[in-house]
């Protein structure tokens, strides 16, 4: 499975928008809400400075970046856990991915002054979030009824699991996104199987009019995703998705008008990548030298999976160099001469900038 974030919001805050700069898939963008239905999944290329400098080592036919998966899905309001809007279906899409990018709409300049709609913005993003806290309440509430005969029974793993259900929702009642809570290893399982939403790591992006892009985002914005324990960043969606429809000069042109120093997409992605926990590393094979994006403390067998399943059944060993060794030694030769490239088995845990040769049997 692809790892995922998944884009949400409320009706027209520029999620599609958004999406479409990070992926070029040009999908509708409306100025009516809830002009998504479907949600529009994308990838987008992970650029790695390294991979290029790899390239000039290896001079690949081919060259692949990582991809990241993004979901667009449609907007949500206020009842959506009840199913207001397009709300179940909105919710279901969530619970599949593994960490979630929340656009705040900011761009409408014509009503009230800039400190109204500052107190607009967490307003907005408290609406969302109340959903998705009530949508995680009712999950746990449809758990409990579950197995409360059983835990009332005097059966022991469903009464210790009840316990966690009913903390859990006294924790979300108050207000709370479950990505803030301390929780211990019997609560992270349960947590972890029900696929609840508000444990999932957030970016806030606040999609702001093209005017105003560089106006210091307001403390008491700041506070309020501090609080949440996540990062805000702000953008201009519409702006960035232009930048991308053209060509390297005249970006630079528009760039200098708009006084951007540089777009605001490949923070966003990484912002992404870093939410996810994952690592990258490459493969020099024949004609093609690639990225790979896996979770943080990924064993050498599951990278071999990953990259092909016969790989992974043949497992012998893997041959590993770090990047910055072969870029000290320039060939991978002259670094296997300078025992620089070791041997690992199934277990080694993969680390960022690991250059892999996998050995298996056919
Ligand atoms: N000025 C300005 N307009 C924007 C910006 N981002 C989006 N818009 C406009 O806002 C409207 C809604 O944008 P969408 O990207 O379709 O919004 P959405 O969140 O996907 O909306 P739904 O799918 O309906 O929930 C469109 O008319 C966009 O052109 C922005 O940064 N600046
Ligand atoms: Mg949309």
């Amino acid at each position: 499975m692809a790892l995922s974030c998944g884009i949400l919001g409320l009706p027209n805050a520029g999620k599609s928008t958004l999406f479409r700069a990070l992926t070029s898939i040009p999908v509708l963008v409306e100025s009516y809400p809830f002009s998504t239905i479907n949600p529009n999944t994308g990838m987008i290329p992970i650029l790695d400075r390294r991979l290029g400098k790899l390239a000039e080592l290896t001079l690949p036919e081919k060259l692949t970046p990582a991809y990241l998966e993004v979901i667009d899905v449609a907007g949500l309001v206020k009842g959506a856990h009840k199913g207001e809007g397009l709300g179940n279906q909105f919710l279901s899409h969530l619970r599949e991915v593994h960490a979630l990018i929340h656009v705040i709409g900011d761009f409408d300049e014509s009503k009230g002054t800039a400190e109204d709609r500052d107190v607009e913005v967490i307003e907005k993003a408290e609406t969302v979030n109340q959903e998705l806290i009530l949508a995680d309440i009712d999950t746990l509430q449809n758990r409990k009824s579950k197995i409360e005969k059983k835990a009332q029974s005097g059966e022991k793993e469903s009464y210790q699991e009840l316990q966690v259900i009913n903390s859990l929702i006294e924790y979300l009642n108050e207000g709370n996104l479950l990505r803030t809570r301390n929780s211990k290893k019997e609560e992270i399982e349960i947590v972890d199987e029900l696929n609840l939403i508000t444990v999932k790591q957030m970016v806030f992006v606040l999609n702001r009019h093209e005017g105003n892009i560089n106006r210091e985002i307001p403390d008491e914005i700041k506070y309020y995703a501090e609080a949440r324990e996540s990062p805000v960043i702000s953008i201009c969606a519409k702006l960035e998705y232009e930048l991308q429809e053209l060509d390297e000069e005249e970006r630079e042109i528009f760039k200098k008008e708009y006084g951007l120093e540089q777009t605001a997409l490949p923070y966003i992605i990484e912002v992404s990548r870093r939410m996810l926990g994952l690592i990258t590393f490459f493969t020099i094979k024949g004609k093609e030298t690639k990225a790979w994006l896996v979770k943080d403390n990924t064993t050498a067998f599951e990278a071999a999976g990953k990259i092909h399943t016969d790989m992974q059944k043949g497992f012998i060993a893997v041959e590993i160099i770090t990047y910055e060794e072969l870029m000290e030694v320039q060939s991978l030769k002259t670094a296997r001469e300078k025992g620089y490239t070791k041997i690992e088995g199934k277990n080694y845990i993969i680390r960022d900038g690991d250059i892999l040769s996998l050995r298996f049997s056919q």
